[in-house]
Parts: C-alpha cells; sequence; structure tokens
C-alpha cells in the first residue's frame, strides 16, 4: 500500500504517483482526494457541498479545527447542524474519518452523535477518530472565556469552544490524545499534570480533576471502539480506490499562519491541513475545491476591508437575507461584497481547481452589485494581502460595479437558468480569479445548485 515500506501489505500494489495494480497486474488509475475548503472567512457554504458530493464518496473526512466550526445543511427542508462530524454522515454509505489535526471535545461529540440518532440517521461502525487526535477538555473551554475576558476590547471573538488553548496544550507538548483513554493510568497520569499545570497557570480556574477522570473513564470503551490509526486507515482506502473527500472547517482567512493574525483560529484551515491532520502525501491530492460566498462574510472581531454596515440598506438585506447567523454561537455575522485581493490570495495559497461559489440568490433584488477589484494603501494599488493589521485597518478598496437582477433564482438548475446579470456576475469574478467556477448556490436546499461539470 502506499504509506511507505513498513506498511501493511495488500493485494493491490500502488505507487506514490496514484497507480495500482491488482492482483492480474492490470494498472488502474486511483481517484485522488478531493478537498473542500473554505476561502474566505468560514461560513461560505462547504457543508452544503460536501453533503451533495459526499454521496459518491466511500470516505469523508475532517481535518483540523473543532466544535468551533458549523455546518449548516438543509434537506427536504429539515436543518442539520455539524460541529465535529464531517457533514458527509448524512451519506450512509460513507466512512466518515476525524483526522489527527482535529481537537475533540468528546462531551460535544458524542451529543452530536446522540442528537443525529435521535433523527434516525445512525453512525455506528462508519465513525472513525484518529488516535492522534487531541482531546478538548472543559477546563480548556473555561480558559478560552478567561482569555476573552481578559483581552476586553482587543478580545479575539472566539467561539469559546476551547480551540486555542487545546492546540496550545498539543504544542506545549502536554495534551492528551484520543488514543491514551485506552490506557487509562497513563491518560490520569497526564491529566493530573496537566490539570495541575493548568490551574497554576490560570488563577481562579476550577478543575473537578476527580470528576473529570469518573467522566473520561466511563466513556473509554464507547470511544475506544472508534478510535482507529486514521492515517493507515486513510491510505488503505486510497490504495484501494476508494474515493476520499476532505471536509475543511474554518476558511483561509482564519489560518494562523495565513489569515489576519491574532484574529485567527489556532489551527491551519488552509490546504496544508489536509497533509498533517490526515496524514497523507500531497501526490495524492487531486480537485482542491474552494468555497466563496457570492459576498463576504466574517464572524469574531478583526480586519474586513468590503465591510458594510449590517444594520442598514444593502448589509441589512446581505444579513437577513442570507441569515447570517452563526451556526454554533448563534452571532450575527458582519457581511460585506466580495473581496477579489483576498480570493486572490486564498487561490495563491490553496491552488484551487475550481470554485463553488455560494449563495448567489442572497444578491437577488439589489440594484448594483459591487465587487471589490483592488486594495490601495498610500496612494498605491498593493499586490499582496498586507500582514499589518495596521496597513489593513487603513486599506482603500476599489470597487467595480455590476447591474443586479430581480428574479428568483432558486430553481435555476443550469447557468443558462439564470438571470443574464447573474451570470455576468458569475463570469466576471470567475475572470478576475482565473479559476473555474464549478457549482454555483442558489438556495439552502441540498438540490438547490448549478454544478457546471
Ligand atoms: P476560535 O473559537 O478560537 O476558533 O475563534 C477564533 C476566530 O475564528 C472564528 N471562527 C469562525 N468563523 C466563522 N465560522 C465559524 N464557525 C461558526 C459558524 C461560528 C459561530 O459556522 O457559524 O457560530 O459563531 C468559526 N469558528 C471560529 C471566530 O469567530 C474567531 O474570529
Ligand atoms: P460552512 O461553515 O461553510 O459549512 O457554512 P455554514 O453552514 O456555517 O453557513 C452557510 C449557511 O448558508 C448555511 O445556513 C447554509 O444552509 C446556507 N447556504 C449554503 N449554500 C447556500 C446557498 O447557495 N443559498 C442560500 N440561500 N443559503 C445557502
Ligand atoms: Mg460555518
Amino acid at each position: 500500500i502506499g504509506i511507505g515500506e513498513g506498511g501493511a501489505s495488500t493485494t493491490a500494489q500502488t505507487s506514490e504517483s496514484g497507480f495500482t495494480s491488482d492482483a492480474a497486474g492490470a494498472e488502474k488509475v486511483l481517484p485522488g482526494i478531493d478537498v473542500v475548503l473554505g476561502s474566505q472567512w468560514g461560513d461560505e457554504g462547504k457543508g452544503k457541498l460536501v453533503d451533495m458530493l459526499s454521496q459518491e464518496y466511500d470516505v469523508c473526512a475532517r481535518v483540523a479545527g473543532g466544535s468551533n466550526a458549523g455546518h449548516t445543511i438543509v434537506v427536504d427542508g429539515k436543518k442539520y447542524k455539524f460541529h465535529l462530524l464531517p457533514s458527509g454522515i448524512l451519506n450512509d454509505k460513507a466512512t466518515c474519518v476525524i483526522g489527527n489535526g482535529v481537537v475533540i471535545h468528546l462531551p460535544s461529540f458524542l451529543k452530536e452523535i446522540d442528537g443525529l440518532e435521535s433523527s434516525g440517521i445512525n453512525s455506528e461502525g462508519r465513525l472513525l477518530i484518529s488516535d492522534r487526535a487531541h482531546i478538548v477538555f472543559d477546563f480548556h473551554q473555561a480558559v478560552d472565556g478567561m482569555n476573552e475576558k481578559k483581552l476586553g476590547r482587543n478580545k479575539i471573538g472566539t467561539t469559546k469552544k476551547g480551540i486555542g488553548p487545546a492546540y496550545a496544550s498539543k504544542i506545549s507538548r502536554n495534551g492528551l490524545r484520543i488514543g491514551d483513554l485506552q490506557n487509562f493510568d497513563f491518560f490520569e497520569m497526564r491529566f493530573r499534570e496537566l490539570a495541575a499545570a493548568s490551574m497554576r497557570a490560570f488563577p481562579g480556574l476550577e478543575i473537578d480533576v476527580e470528576g473529570q477522570l469518573a467522566y473520561y473513564k466511563s466513556i473509554a470503551p464507547r470511544v475506544g471502539a472508534m478510535t482507529t490509526d486514521t492515517i493507515e486507515y486513510t491510505n488503505e482506502q486510497y490504495s484501494m480506490g476508494k474515493k476520499i473527500l476532505i471536509e475543511g472547517a474554518n476558511a483561509t482567512m482564519l489560518d494562523i499562519d495565513f489569515g489576519t493574525y491574532p484574529y485567527v483560529t489556532s489551527s491551519n484551515p488552509s490546504i496544508g491541513s489536509v497533509l498533517t491532520g490526515l496524514g497523507v502525501s500531497p501526490k495524492k491530492l487531486n480537485g482542491i475545491y474552494g468555497t466563496t460566498k457570492a459576498y463576504c462574510t466574517r464572524v469574531g472581531e478583526g480586519p474586513f476591508p468590503t465591510e458594510l454596515d449590517r444594520d442598514a440598506g444593502i448589509g441589512e438585506h446581505l444579513g437577513v437575507v442570507g441569515a447570517e447567523w452563526g451556526t454554533t454561537t448563534g452571532r450575527a455575522r458582519r457581511v460585506g461584497w466580495l473581496d477579489i485581493p483576498q480570493m486572490q490570495y486564498s487561490t495563491l495559497i490553496n491552488g484551487f481547481t475550481s470554485i463553488n461559489l455560494t449563495k448567489l440568490d442572497v444578491l437577488t433584488g439589489l440594484a448594483e452589485v459591487k465587487i471589490g477589484r483592488a486594495y490601495k494603501h498610500d496612494g498605491k494599488i498593493l499586490n499582496t494581502m498586507p500582514s499589518c493589521l495596521k496597513t489593513m485597518s487603513e486599506i482603500e478598496v476599489i470597487y467595480e460595479t455590476l447591474p443586479g437582477w430581480s428574479e428568483d433564482i432558486s430553481k435555476a438548475r443550469k447557468f443558462e437558468d439564470l438571470p443574464v446579470n447573474a451570470q455576468r456576475y458569475v463570469l466576471r469574478v470567475q475572470e478576475l480569479l482565473g479559476v473555474p467556477i464549478r457549482w454555483i448556490g442558489c438556495g439552502a436546499n441540498r438540490l438547490d445548485m448549478i454544478d457546471r461539470g
């Protein structure tokens, strides 16, 4: 199999270049791993594309972030909200993998599984968690809240799901991992050390150590049944010619390295996390699908060059018609026009092979539609994304204005069904990005989508 010299053997032999030969020696091309990523500040509608695509995939994986993520999927008018579970879970033929790069708050995770079961969707036997994924403890969430409070006016606007503090434990090398639960003496020793160190570091933080240990001991068998070496599993599935889809959570502009630091999340929700959060080689990747809202939103603090006033006029239209409230926290999302320099930056980093342009229907009814075309600073057009927050706050955005449309597009299934001004908007965005726009979202429902194939 394609996981290096020491890998377990199967009947199929695979080279890293994506060919496999069966027992008879016949070569066939492997499908390659496809990836859905967020290209803006999140909530672009990744979950909906993953749900739709996953019907054709065998494996659907999450690779970064945690329960901060929120993906809403609407099937026949029924809303499903996912935080830790990959959105592919609605496809009962797909096995869902939570990779080593994800941080998992187990009480939330188990609650999500139970909630899904009560909606009649059984995930038993098709949900695998990496033994290397780190655990988010309740106290990480408490610390997240304490940090935000300490920052006061300068707060990040986190979801308070403990994401930053859990990744901090991981990087500080005192975190605990899912696999540790299966060796409970070791887990207990490490948890006591971590809890003591955290209480020393955060005066006022109280951890019910005995209560926590009792809880984790009680759930260890249930979690153990799902715990797997997902690196071996995923690579083996790849070698067997199975189709694998990766669901990005959060988005490129929230990336700890590439985003608007420090107003970012604590992981790498761009292309890199696919490799580090699942353990697959870049040679195995195929389609990289950038998901982009036809306008732009951001939840939490931080720079947003094309921002509009959410409480009036066009900003209010985008917020209300787009139902722009956080899937995890219910916070009102900030809204603005599509930002081309931001999208070009995101395209550069991720190497998108196609774009999924969502929520085009939300622009319906606007007399004119604007596109943020370029950034200007100190009288000069910028060719790169500034890293400096001060520069970001001083940016002047140069806009291009296109005529709007008023026809309902929710029933459009072919590009030609769109009003000509909507077509013009899509084609102009495509031209500016230099990447084909393959999918166009026309409504929240699973089927409200144009696929230009
Ligand atoms: P965190 O909690 O440490 O990851 O927060 C750091 C920043 O990352 C932003 N962030 C998000 N932005 C958009 N969507 C997210 N998921 C939820 C959703 C958000 C919600 O799908 O709507 O419900 O509020 C998400 N998760 C993290 C966050 O706002 C901070 O700016
Ligand atoms: P994700 O985090 O990228 O998966 O996105 P979220 O689920 O947090 O937010 C996207 C929201 O837009 C959800 O409520 C979706 O149901 C909704 N949505 C997705 N695509 C479309 C679309 O094309 N049109 C409309 N009107 N809503 C959409
Ligand atoms: Mg979301």
